[in-house]
């Protein structure tokens, strides 16, 4: 019997994967390479169910005779491996982002004189499609809690956007780029930021905005989107409070809660020594993290340890120690902050710790360090980069310009140009008519 490869991911299997599994069959015996997380990973599309389940499912299809790992986007090395006489695939790849793949699949098959067959895939059922409509339906707090993990494990680096409120997690949730590859290019989470979360509510970044307050913005925002979300912590408050904090956040499904090493009343990290802060002693820290862990009842749940050790001056080597002192106390990943301009710092101690540790992931805050971009992070060994503060920043120059307009001009008309068109805000929100 000929062999026929089928390259899928399997997600949401819809009937356009059937179509592509019944023309499989009728050339031979179907051997489904099922993409890895990783795999997803790589081209910004990271399954939501898991390799095992999503390949039982498969495997009950009598067109189906094996289900083998494809372990990247590229179909080379399971190609190389099988020699397969054809691959059969949805055409929809001759136009988005994968279209370089299939150039590279067109040309190995011609080494032993394989064939690639394109099933026509229409536009309504392509897996992107029935994912938009997913979305609409939105997301269990189970299935977004264990997002992060997922795709810190799969992707080379994750993306998160700072949020306040809904509208600006909606920005985070639908904002895209298409690269000249064409490849989309979107954020993979949200972040709670206690900086903006307080500015927002006129309050200053200090604790002052309490737990309860804090987990009302993040209802609002969940309200709205289905990303996943890391919360800023602050300093976890007394280690008996930050067991009851974790607990709340599991049951909305924040994947994780970012605790910084301060003790005291906190101040925010880019004053640095200008104001009076100081840092945890690391064994009073490293029981914070464990009360922590203990307290979680998900596996999933992460607890990142924030190491302020930079911003207050206090060396590398004690950065270093505190890192690894709380990774052993049960801190799922460190976040290393500096308000330095120039990366130095921060370079120094991602290399310096990653001698020691490969696998922790490392969580950078770029306000200060603002010149390096994703792919140097990707370089350094960093895994998740988190834009902290942009789009309360971004917003509140746009609203005080144009509240000056109206006071300057005794009217509105010079400052419309500034706003955006009623009907653009009318129509933003789908189900407003
Ligand atoms: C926040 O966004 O509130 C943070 C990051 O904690 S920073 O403001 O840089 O301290
Ligand atoms: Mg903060």
């Amino acid at each position: 019997m000929p062999k026929v490869y089928v390259s899928l991911i399997g997600d949401l299997l819809h009937a356009g994967h059937i179509r592509v599994l019944k023309e499989a069959a009728k050339y031979g015996t179907v051997i489904v390479g099922l993409w890895t997380d990783k795999a997803g990973g790589e081209v910004n599309d990271v399954p939501y169910l898991d390799y095992d389940t999503r390949k039982e499912v498969l495997e009950t299809l009598s067109m189906v005779s094996e289900v083998i790992p494809q372990e990247s986007a590229s179909y080379k090395e399971n190609l190389e491996a099988l020699k397969p006489d054809f691959v059969v695939r949805g055409d929809d790849w001759k136009i988005n982002s994968q279209r370089k793949y299939r150039q590279e699949v067109i040309d190995i098959l011609a080494r032993w004189g394989g064939k690639l067959i394109e099933v026509s895939y229409s536009s309504e059922i392509s897996e992107a499609n029935v994912k938009d409509k997913k979305n609409k339906l939105g997301i269990t707090a189970t299935a977004r809690l264990g997002r992060l993990r997922k795709l810190i494990e799969a992707k080379p680096i994750v993306k998160i956007l700072e949020v306040h409120n809904a509208l600006s997690g909606l920005i985070a949730e639908n904002a895209e780029e298409i690269t000249e590859g064409g490849e989309v290019v979107k954020f993979d989470a949200m972040w709670s930021s206690s900086l903006t979360d307080s500015t927002s509510k006129g309050k200053p970044d200090i604790e002052a905005v309490d737990t309860t307050a804090r987990t009302n913005t993040i209802n609002e925002i969940f309200e709205a989107t289905t990303l996943p979300m890391i919360y800023d912590a602050d300093t976890g408050g007394k280690t008996e409070h930050f067991e009851f904090t974790v607990k709340t956040l599991e049951r909305l499904g924040v994947s994780g809660a970012i605790i910084e090493d301060k003790t005291g009343l906190k101040k925010n990290s880019l004053f640095g020594n200008e104001v009076i802060q100081k840092q945890d002693s690391i064994e009073s820290f490293c029981e914070k993290i464990k009360v922590g862990k203990a307290a979680q009842i998900t596996q999933d749940f992460m607890i990142v340890a924030r190491v302020e050790s930079l911003i207050l001056e206090a060396g590398m080597d004690d950065a270093l120690a505190r890192a690894h002192a709380y990774i052993e106390a049960g801190a799922d990943g460190i976040m290393i902050h500096s308000r330095h301009k120039d990366p130095a710092e921060i370079i120094e101690f991602v290399q310096k710790f990653r001698t020691q540790d490969m696998h922790t992931p490392l969580i950078v805050v770029p306000t200060s360090f603002n010149s390096v971009t994703t792919d140097e992070f990707v370089e350094l060994g960093v895994n998740v980069v988190i834009y902290a503060n942009h789009m309360l920043r971004a917003a509140y120059p746009g609203m005080m310009k144009v509240a000056k307009s109206i006071l300057k001009n005794k009217r509105s008309l010079e400052a419309e140009s500034d706003c955006m068109p009623i009907k653009d805000i009318l129509n933003l929100i789908p189900g407003t008519r």
